[in-house]
């Protein structure tokens, strides 16, 4: 039984796991876990951006997998021709005019993907302290690394600082390097955790001891593993002197109470997957029908935003940003626009 939560592809008799075996098989490569798992994201994600009408979201999926194409496949499976295979396997699962449909988007998304390997990060954003720190996370030196954190405060470098110039620029670095292959899954999920350890060791020092009178909720959009990004907005706003706090339960009804117990004047919604993007809606859609909560101003952020940014208002909400100083600063204008 197809069980997946598919706002269009699922309803047209498609199913991730039987096409993805299917390809891979044509392609020639093993069944193994993760090239499984990329080849159904890769529905998935097909699913989720058709469903918004959003090929630059199918677009920025498809140069991602083609570095971990490469990477999975040793090098010889070629990203371009892949995508072929599925075409092929689609158009046959598919009746007009859905297939023509389908078709023509990924045809679209085609025209916007770049195939090449993300940039390296500029030399000048990447510091000695982000080289620093992320020499020792990947050296597997977890408490030299939150020593060196320490240490650097210690020696007058900013909360603002480390959180943006180093935390942040070194997630995005694990992130890439991971990405083309030349660091493994264990070590990005090691570093990640370092990452969240030392930000738990920053935690009490966020606190100014000032009331605020601008409070912001925070969630993460239902089903996200990815917490690091919205966990360093929420912290840079706590320290730049904003009153934060998040809300771990995903139920629409929870977070509306929450906002409105809170007397919130931004609610912070992180979107990391796009198939997160329909529930993001709904979410928004049941703040804006419960008067104690209307009000609020809806931020977003996340990659699928970065990529597509007409979803913003699409999907109802206020305004986007795409780093935590960013969020800084649209968090500010947006209260200095209610009050
Ligand atoms: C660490 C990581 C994980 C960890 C997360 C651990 C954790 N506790 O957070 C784990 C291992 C769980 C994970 C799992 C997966 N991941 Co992952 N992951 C990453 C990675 C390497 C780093 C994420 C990170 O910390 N980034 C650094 C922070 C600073 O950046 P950020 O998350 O974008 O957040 C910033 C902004 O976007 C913005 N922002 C974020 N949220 C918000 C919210 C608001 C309101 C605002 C204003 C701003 C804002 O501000 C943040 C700070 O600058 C990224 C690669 C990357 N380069 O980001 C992939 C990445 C996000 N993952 C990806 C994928 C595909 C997956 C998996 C599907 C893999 C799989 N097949 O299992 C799963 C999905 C899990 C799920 N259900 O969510 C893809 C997404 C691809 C896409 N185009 O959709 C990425 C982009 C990898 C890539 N190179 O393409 N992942």
């Amino acid at each position: 039984m197809d069980t997946w939560d598919s706002p269009c592809l699922a309803g047209l008799g498609v199913n991730p796991a039987a096409v993805a075996a299917e390809a891979l098989s044509l392609l020639q490569l093993p069944d193994s876990i993760e090239l499984s798992a990329l080849s159904e994201d890769g529905i998935k994600t097909l699913d989720a951006a058709l469903a918004v009408d959003q090929p630059a979201i199918l677009a920025d999926f498809l140069s991602y997998a083609a570095s971990r194409l490469s990477v999975l496949s040793g090098g010889t499976a070629d990203a371009p021709a892949a995508v072929t295979t599925f075409r092929d396997l689609l158009g046959r699962r598919l009746t007009p005019p859905d297939a023509d449909r389908v078709d023509a988007f990924i045809e679209h998304a085609l025209t916007l993907t770049t195939w090449a390997a993300p940039a390296e990060p500029d030399q000048e954003r990447f510091g000695p302290l982000a080289r620093g720190y992320l020499t020792l996370v990947l050296q597997g030196r977890r408490d030299d690394a939150r020593a060196f954190v320490q240490d650097a405060l210690r020696r007058g470098t900013s909360i603002r600082s480390i959180l943006l110039d180093v935390l942040e620029a070194a997630q995005r670095e694990i992130g890439r390097r991971w990405q083309i292959g030349q660091i493994s899954v264990a070590q990005e999920h090691y570093c990640t955790a370092v990452t969240q350890m030392v930000l738990t060791d920053l935690y009490p020092r966020l606190f100014t001891g000032t009331p605020s009178p601008h409070r912001l909720v925070a969630v993460d959009a239902p089903g996200s593993l990815h917490q690091v990004g919205l966990r360093m907005v929420v912290d840079l706003l706590e320290f730049e002197g904003w009153e934060t706090s998040y809300v771990t339960s995903t139920d629409p009804g929870d977070i509306v109470d929450h906002v409105a117990q809170h007397q919130a004047s931004v609610l912070a919604i992180s979107v990391s997957m796009p198939g997160q993007i329909p529930h993001v809606q709904a979410l928004i859609a049941a703040i804006r029908s419960d008067p104690r909560a209307r009000d609020v101003k809806v931020l977003v952020g996340g990659r699928p935003f970065t990529v597509a940014p007409e979803l913003v208002s699409a999907i109802g909400a206020d305004d986007f940003a795409s780093s935590a100083a960013d969020a800084v600063t649209t968090c500010n204008r947006l209260v200095q626009v209610t009050s």
